[in-house]
């Protein structure tokens, strides 16, 4: 009764607007700024029963990616680091877009009940709350940590301006109870960073020594992390544009979606960074692609996107696993052999798709949203995953870990410095470097660096690992595009029906021809997507898939 009292009496600060009807959707519910404090402020209510039901700490980021500068956004961390319990979603529809504090708190009493989750001052829950760079997030942690703390029991703790893979970072740490302070994860990237710079053979160190990267920060939170963490780097020189001190606002013609999508340098690139190595973070730093610049006369780069790091990362991968199974005839083997998966959306070209099948790999695919991907991976003993656009990881299972802990103290007795000794070493430092949360472009970034120094890998030799399929994106307007609905991880429309003849119909018509639609879960769209095997004909394989749309 008087978590009712406190509930009533809050619910009335932050008034919902009339007329907008939100969805949580595939990362959290995003829209204008300006009307968004009470969908925020109910988020908080809802990490806050979250938190009591997981009897965990929860996190509540506040973000609206690679959107303009003027959107805002929420989003929930569950338990293990990784996105809200799907679950979850539909209450969250629901709290979102009660109409009134009547309504809501009918709702929470409803939900409650179902999920057994008991209310009062003997009961405590812990919301970890984060934001990106953008003005509007100040207020909207004001209504977050309002809305947590009006459920009885509950704090929130600020943390202060994060990427969003921090957030999730600290998430995850804080319940295995470990340290989380922001020095703490900075110290975790560089201390495995460092690690496996140690363990580069001497031949090909000398490559890569002095040659520099220059970062694209998206204006954003990205570039005043990497600028911390640069300093705690050794041998590694980094350059940061667009860190948002210039001048340029968040987004705005930079950033990775925009440079993944456009295929142009983004702002803040000049000429001269012809052929150099230059990587690009979004705004929340959850997204990394790299690229170089062609030519000094055209805006146009090469693109090394998602799929070309997951590409890299699994050849790694690859190699240490089977350094460390080399010439095994006593039993070295994990379980006969480690289960290394990949995992891709339709998104991903599908020259890479062949590349790694051609080394033998199990490529599993999944629709768009980390949350599918993520999922997946965690199948798996190793499981890679990243979407085209940047977004991905690398899950180790704890039973792995375990097992390979287990391996390199034995190595370390008979075999100390051996060969197989410095393959569980490295494995071991690639699943503290990289975030096993979510995706995260600042580890992703430490361990590109780190491989490319061990292979002696130029990006230019990178990008040549496989030819990408020229390929187009075309977004149709549509009047419901919830009409779409699609299956076999997004490749096949099931309704409208007859619509998957079409398609199939016009992509036959071309070499190497592949094509899909599906609507967006970020905007009011259905994106096409058509590969083939010259330019011209993937931009008229799209063009004339978008037309049936229509
Ligand atoms: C969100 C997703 C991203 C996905 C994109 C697709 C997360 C954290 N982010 O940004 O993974 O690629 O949506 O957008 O899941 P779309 O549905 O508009 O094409
Ligand atoms: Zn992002």
């Amino acid at each position: 009764e008087e978590q009712r009292k406190i509930l009533l009496e809050s619910v009335s600060r932050f008034p919902r607007p009339q007329g907008v009807k939100l969805s949580y959707g595939t990362a959290g519910f995003r829209a204008d700024a300006s009307i968004l404090s009470s969908t925020v402020f109910r988020v908080g209510i809802l990490s806050a029963l979250r938190s009591l039901k997981t009897q965990s700490v929860i996190g509540l980021m506040i973000t609206a990616s690679h959107n303009q500068v003027s959107d805002n956004g929420v989003k929930v961390a569950d338990p293990s680091g990784g996105m809200l319990t799907q679950e979850w979603e539909p209450f969250a529809d629901a709290l979102a877009n009660a109409v009134d504090a009547e309504d809501l708190i009918r709702l929470i009493t409803d939900f409650a009940k179902k999920e057994n989750i008991s209310f009062g001052a003997d009961q405590s829950a812990q919301v970890l709350l984060g934001r990106d760079t953008r003005p509007s997030g100040e207020s909207l942690l004001h209504a977050a940590k309002q809305g947590v703390n009006s459920i009885v029991g509950s704090v929130a703790i600020d943390m202060g301006v994060l990427t969003t893979p921090q957030l999730h970072w600290m998430v995850r740490s804080r319940n295995k109870g470990m340290k989380v302070s922001e020095l703490d994860y900075f110290e975790q990237l560089s201390n495995s960073f460092g690690c496996l710079i140690d363990l580069i053979p001497q031949e090909t160190m000398l490559q890569l020594m002095d040659d520099k990267l220059i970062v694209d920060g998206a204006n954003g939170v990205g570039a005043e992390k990497l600028e911390e963490l640069k300093k705690l780097l050794k041998g590694l020189v980094i350059q940061i544009h667009n860190s948002g001190k210039e001048g340029g606002v968040l987004n705005d013609r930079v950033g990775a979606d925009y440079v993944q999508k456009e295929k142009i340098v983004p702002c803040g690139f000049g000429p001269n960074v012809v052929g150099i190595r230059c990587a690009s973070l979004d705004g929340d730093a959850d997204r990394l692609v790299y690229f170089h610049l062609l030519s000094e006369s055209s805006n146009k780069i090469d693109l090394v996107d998602g799929d070309k790091i997951l590409s890299l990362f699994t050849l790694f991968i690859r190699e240490q696993l089977s350094i460390l199974n080399k010439n095994e005839s006593e039993n070295i083997n994990y379980d006969q052999s480690v289960r290394l998966g990949v995992v891709q959306t339709a998104y991903a070209n599908g020259a890479s798709t062949d590349f790694l099948k051609q080394l033998g790999l199990e490529v599993a695919f999944t629709p768009t949203g980390v949350k599918y991907l993520h999922e997946k991976a965690a199948d798996y003993d190793i499981g890679i995953y990243f979407e085209a656009n940047g977004h991905g990881t690398i899950l180790f299972s704890e039973h792995f870990l375990c097992w390979l802990e287990a391996k390199n103290s034995e190595l370390a007795s008979v075999s100390k410095g051996s060969e197989q000794q410095k393959a569980a070493l490295r494995l071991l430092a690639v699943s503290k470097l990289i975030n096993q949360a979510v995706g995260d472009a600042l580890s992703g970034l430490l361990l590109v660096e780190a491989i490319l120094r061990h292979m002696g890998m130029s990006i230019q030799k990178w990008s040549e690992i496989y030819q990408d399929l020229p390929s187009r994106q075309l977004k149709v307007k549509v009047a419901d595009r919830t009409a779409v609905i699609t299956t076999n991880a997004e490749t096949v429309v099931v309704k409208p029906s007859g619509l998957q003849e079409v398609i199939d119909a016009e992509t036959a018509k071309y070499a190497r021809g592949r094509s899909f639609i599906r609507p967006s879960g970020t905007e009011d769209v259905i994106r096409v997507y058509a590969e083939a095997s010259t330019q011209e004909a993937a931009d008229e394989l799209a063009k004339s898939v978008a037309l049936h749309v229509d």
